[in-house]
């Protein structure tokens, strides 16, 4: 009798098991689109931009199960350092390092990235002009590209926070900081200017098709009334 009925529930569980099974992940798909964010000059005391996100539209009964964010920037400047020591040549370093934050509308961070760049040289004693050239200045124009940050994981209030059929903002923080060092010189001046960045983010939803999980179902309805019948 022992036997009989640990085989009819065997039975029973391996006959609904894998309808079980086959519910999360039903018919997932995945939308994807790209929001571009165009060359943006980044003041000296910073940028607070915002980029205009479609949320996802749950019509018809879709069920948002995932969102990957993936932000990719170039960052672009021009260094300048003049030499004012009118006794000393000296050697310089200038550097460059830019940051860029993707939040959420509360303010809470999504995606941070930063880059860096510098460079060396050597200049003569002030030439008289403070023009960032000639003999005791230099120009630099330098860049960094691809720099990709990614979001993954959302957590239950991002999955509600992106599910809607308007436009979320997501706020964008850029800043950036200029450094400069001497080596024999007692003073001298730099500019950091024209700093920019561009770049591009890709949003990719991944959901489910509520209705076919119910098709599902329905298939799966006589299944589970012989079950029903079977394990009473
Ligand atoms: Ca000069």
């Amino acid at each position: 009798m022992v036997t009989s009925r640990t085989a009819r529930a065997s039975a029973c569980v391996g006959t609904f098991l894998p309808l079980l099974l086959c519910l999360p992940a039903a018919g997932a798909d995945t939308i994807t689109f790209t929001a571009t964010i165009s060359t943006t000059d980044i003041p000296a005391e910073g940028l607070l931009g915002s980029v205009p996100i479609q949320q996802f539209d749950p019509a018809g009964g879709r069920v948002l199960q995932d969102i990957d964010l993936q932000l990719v920037t170039d960052f672009a400047g021009v260094m300048c350092f003049e030499n004012t020591d009118p006794d000393s040549a000296t050697t310089f370093e200038l550097s460059l390092a830019w940051s860029i934050e993707l939040r959420r509308p509360d303010e809470s961070l999504l995606i941070d990235l930063d880059a860096l760049r510098s460079v060396r040289g050597l200049v003569d004693a002030f030439d008289g002009v403070v023009d960032f050239g000639g003999f005791s200045g230099a120009t630099f124009y330098t860049s960094v590209g691809d720099v990709t940050g990614l979001f993954a994981s959302p957590t239950a209030a991002d999955i509600a926070l992106f599910t809607g059929s308007g436009v979320l903002e997501l706020p964008i923080v850029a800043t950036y900081e200029g450094g400069a060092a001497a080596g024999s010189s007692t003073s001298f001046e730099t500019d950091f200017r024209d700093v920019t960045f561009a770049g591009e983010l890709t949003v990719t939803y991944t959901y489910v098709p509520e209705p076919a999980c119910w098709a599902l179902l329905a298939l799966g309805l006589p299944a589970l009334r012989r079950w029903g019948r079977v394990c009473a």
